[in-house]
């Protein structure tokens, strides 16, 4: 079949650049319209801010008051966790999540999924088991949750905390880890088959100073999955700080490093001990970190009053007991309407092609989401059936000044040049009108990528 290919639309979105602050004072919002609440601050500059809420707060008005009016994601903070979702094998239970998740989807606010796969607050059932039956109990939970939450998640912290602390630069002991060193990368693989839609983000605490040995070690895992094509999109850095692990001055510098892997970074856990000027300091530079990172997209603060958090007694979050600003909303409120650097996105290319027969029977077309940095980038490619049921793809794409790195969800021949993508077995049919994607990332210019779609 005769393929022809049209460039339909060149779509560069510039963020938006403001001025960058920098130092320990506190800072004054720079403009008289002002952003007035995290989330509208936060989307200046294309990122969200969000929270973790507890389904058993729903009912309590002053804490769904803030919520709806600061936050624009919302991370459930213990009801998507295995223990909640799978009680019994292969039982799932979902009730709380899905309160939360509505909730947030009915006020507009986007969902972090937390957590598919964690040593951590597994079922019991899951806790006495090892091998390979413990590793297809997780490839299943991890499958059938991101299944029924397909289309409903921003982003899923796919692991959680994998990695030992110290300085051994190693995994963590768990019966997970036990099922074999490939067990990481074989949940991200099939929480991308279930959901190709979300980010697959890998999750974990005391990751923020970059001289640390544990930070070392999950960025040489993330460039490993880069380097060898293992679907991962994203870190998130829980950024629990207190006194005894305070923010670190190299914070930025740990940001940009695993954002230069070509990942999304997300801020997932924050809170900080303390309280006054101070504890305002800290949740400023943090902010402002974020803001000076491209791809830092989001904030998420984990609860919303002293009161509502894991360790209250520490006083962290941005809100007193009575849902009160405290100083430290203030200095992250002025921080994120100070700006500081590009927005997440800086270039999105869309280029559509279609067969000869254009979209009709037996038609389908190709768009290219591009995401360029300087060396490289990642291209997302979205495969759309005409009014005919796809059994079978293969898109063709040029690759000019570039060579694939990795990639994800398709076959390929080759590396550079004119290079072939067909179906896997798990997307090979696609329902007239329906689309489904794969991707790749790469090394040097993916501009002109111009893919063409036949069905086969
Ligand atoms: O905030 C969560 C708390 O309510 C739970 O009791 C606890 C159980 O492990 O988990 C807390 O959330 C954790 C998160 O899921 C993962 N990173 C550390 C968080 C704080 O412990």
């Amino acid at each position: 079949m005769k393929l022809t290919s049209k460039s339909v639309a060149l779509i560069p979105i510039i963020a938006t650049v403001a001025t960058a602050v920098v130092g320990a004072t506190l800072i004054s919002p720079p403009v008289a319209n002002a952003a007035t609440t995290l989330s509208a601050a936060a989307q200046q500059s294309g990122r969200y801010f969000g929270t973790a809420v507890a389904a058993n707060k729903l009912g309590d008005s002053t804490y769904v008051g803030i919520l709806n009016r600061e936050f624009d994601m919302v991370t459930a903070e213990n009801e998507m966790k295995m223990d909640a979702t799978e009680p019994n094998q292969n039982q799932f239970s979902y009730g709380n999540a899905d309160r939360i998740v509505n909730h947030a989807r009915n006020q507009g606010k986007r969902v972090r999924g937390h957590a598919l796969a964690w040593h951590s607050q597994q079922p019991g059932w899951m806790q006495n088991m090892s091998g390979t039956a413990l590793r297809n109990a997780m490839l299943n939970h991890v499958t059938q949750v991101a299944t029924y939450y397909r289309g409903k998640i921003y982003a899923w912290d796919v692991v959680n905390e994998a990695f030992a602390d110290g300085s051994s630069g190693g995994r963590r002991d768990s019966n997970l880890q036990r099922t074999g060193n490939d067990w990481i990368e074989a949940a991200f693989r099939a929480a991308r088959a279930a959901d190709p839609g979300a980010k697959l983000c890998y999750n974990d605490y005391n990751t923020d100073d970059w001289s640390h040995a544990k930070t070392q070690a999950v960025y040489r895992m993330v460039q490993d999955f880069k380097s060898r094509g293992v679907p991962i999109d994203c870190v998130g850095l829980q950024s629990h700080f207190n006194p005894q692990s305070p923010v670190p001055s190299n914070y930025q510098t740990t940001l940009q490093n695993f954002a230069n892997l070509g990942v999304d970074v997300q801020i997932t856990e924050l809170d900080i001990e303390g309280s006054g000027s101070s504890q305002a300091q800290n949740y400023q530079r943090v902010t402002q970190a974020c803001l000076a990172v491209a791809r830092c997209t989001g904030i998420t603060v984990w609860g919303i009053r002293d009161t509502d958090s894991w360790r209250a007694s520490g006083t962290p979050l941005l809100f007193d007991g009575s849902g009160n600003k405290k100083a430290a909303y203030n200095s992250t409120l002025d921080a994120l309407n100070a700006g500081g650097g590009p927005g997440p996105t800086t270039t999105t290319t869309t280029t559509t092609t279609t067969t000869s027969n254009g979209p009709g029977p037996g038609g389908c077309t190709a768009t290219v989401s591009l995401n360029q940095w300087n060396e490289g980038f990642v291209a997302t490619i979205k495969v759309t059936a005409g009014s005919s049921a796809l059994s079978g793809w293969t898109v063709t794409t040029t690759l000019s000044n570039a060579t694939v790195t990795g990639s994800w969800s398709a076959n390929r021949s080759g590396n550079s040049g004119t290079v072939n993508w067909t179906n896997v077995d798990y997307n090979a049919a696609v329902p007239a009108g329906g689309s489904t994607e794969f991707g790749f990332q790469g090394s040097g210019n993916g501009s002109g990528l111009n893919p063409s779609c036949a069905a086969r």
